[in-house]
C-alpha cells in the first residue's frame, strides 16, 4: 500500500521511492534468476531476444546493459508483476485496470556500465492519456556510485522536451535544452527491494556505473488500461493485426480488465519517427540516433 503522502508526493513530483517494497521471498527468488541468467548471457556474443550486450561483452566477463522482458523469462519476475502486494501499489495511482506496457530489467556492469540519456518515457510511447509509469526495483542497493535512476522532479506537468536530433528520432533530449534543469535533478538511491515509481512524462536519466559494484533494477510500465496506443512503434504491438493487438493486450492486464472504450485526454503528443537506425532497446536508439550525453 502506499500513504496518502506517498500518493500526494507522486502526483506533486512525479515520482516516488518506497522503501522496502517487497516481501524477502520475491526479492530473493527474482535475485537468483537475475544472477543464473548474467551465468548464461557468458555464451552469448550478439545482442538477441533475451539480452542487450553492452560493450567490452565477454565470456569472461559478461556485460549486460539488459535483459529483455524478464516477465516472459521466469516465474519470479511475473509472480511479482501479478501480485496482490504490487497491485496494492499501482490500483491507487492507476485505478482498477491495468496493463504492462514492458518489462526490462537494466543492469549496469561494474566499471562503466552504459549511462542512460535524459529522456522522458512518453516520447516513445504516447497514448491516449498518461496515466501510465514505470516501477522500478532495486534488485541490489543502489548507490550515488553505482549508475542510480534520476529524475527531475515535477517535470511530468511540463512539456515533452524534443527527442530529435538530425531530423531522426533519438530517444534522448539535448542537455543543452534551456527547459533542461538538471541542476534540479535527484537521485534515487536505495536497498534491494526498495522501488521507485516515476511517471511516463518525467524527466529522467542515469549515469554510468562508476563503481566495481552491479546496478540492477527491474523496470515495469504500466498503465490505466484505458490508455490505447497512438501507434505500435514501441515494439509492444508491433506487426500485429487487430485481433492479435486485442489478445495481446488481455494477456498484458495484471488487474482487472481491458476496457474498448479508450479514455482520450489533451495530452503533448510527439510521435517517435522517423526512427534511428537500430530502435531495438533505448540503449540501440540513442546510441544509433546520436543522442548527446547529458553525463560526460
Ligand atoms: O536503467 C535506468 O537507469 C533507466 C532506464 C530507463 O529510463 C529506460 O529504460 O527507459
Amino acid at each position: 500500500m502506499l500513504s496518502d503522502e506517498q500518493i500526494a508526493f507522486y502526483r506533486d513530483n512525479g515520482y516516488v521511492h518506497v522503501p522496502n517494497a517487497l516481501t524477502a521471498q520475491q526479492l530473493s527468488a527474482m535475485q537468483r534468476v537475475t544472477d543464473d541468467l548474467i551465468e548464461k548471457s557468458k555464451g552469448v556474443s550478439e545482442s538477441n531476444d533475451v539480452y542487450d550486450l553492452d560493450e567490452g561483452h565477454s565470456a569472461d566477463t559478461p556485460r549486460l546493459t539488459r535483459i529483455k522482458l524478464p516477465h516472459i523469462r521466469d516465474a519470479a519476475f511475473s509472480d511479482t508483476l501479478y501480485s496482490e502486494r504490487l497491485a496494492g501499489f499501482l490500483i491507487p495511482l492507476l485505478g482498477p485496470n491495468i496493463r504492462l506496457h514492458t518489462s526490462k530489467l537494466n543492469t549496469k556492469a561494474p566499471g562503466g556500465g552504459a549511462a542512460v540519456e535524459w529522456h522522458q518515457d512518453w516520447a516513445f510511447y504516447p497514448h491516449t492519456n498518461d496515466d501510465i509509469l514505470a516501477v522500478g526495483i532495486m534488485l541490489e542497493d543502489v548507490d550515488e556510485a553505482n549508475g542510480p535512476l534520476m529524475v527531475v522532479p515535477s517535470t511530468h506537468k511540463n512539456p515533452i522536451l524534443s527527442h530529435h536530433r538530425n531530423g531522426v528520432f533519438c530517444g534522448a533530449i539535448d542537455p543543452a535544452d534551456p527547459l533542461f534543469e538538471k541542476d534540479k535533478a535527484i537521485t534515487i538511491t536505495g536497498k534491494a527491494g526498495d522501488m521507485s515509481i516515476h511517471h511516463v512524462r518525467v524527466l529522467h536519466g542515469s549515469a554510468p556505473n562508476r563503481s566495481d559494484r552491479a546496478r540492477k533494477i527491474l523496470f515495469f510500465e504500466l498503465m490505466a488500461a484505458d490508455a490505447w496506443p497512438l501507434m505500435g512503434v514501441a515494439g509492444v504491438y508491433q506487426g500485429l493485426d487487430a485481433p492479435s493487438m486485442w489478445e495481446k493486450m488481455q494477456e498484458n492486464i495484471v488487474h482487472g480488465q481491458q476496457p474498448t472504450a479508450p479514455r482520450v485526454e489533451a495530452v503533448p503528443v510527439s510521435m517517435p519517427l522517423p526512427p534511428p537506425a537500430d530502435a531495438t532497446s533505448i540503449f540501440k536508439v540513442q546510441r544509433s540516433g546520436g543522442a548527446i550525453s547529458g553525463f560526460d
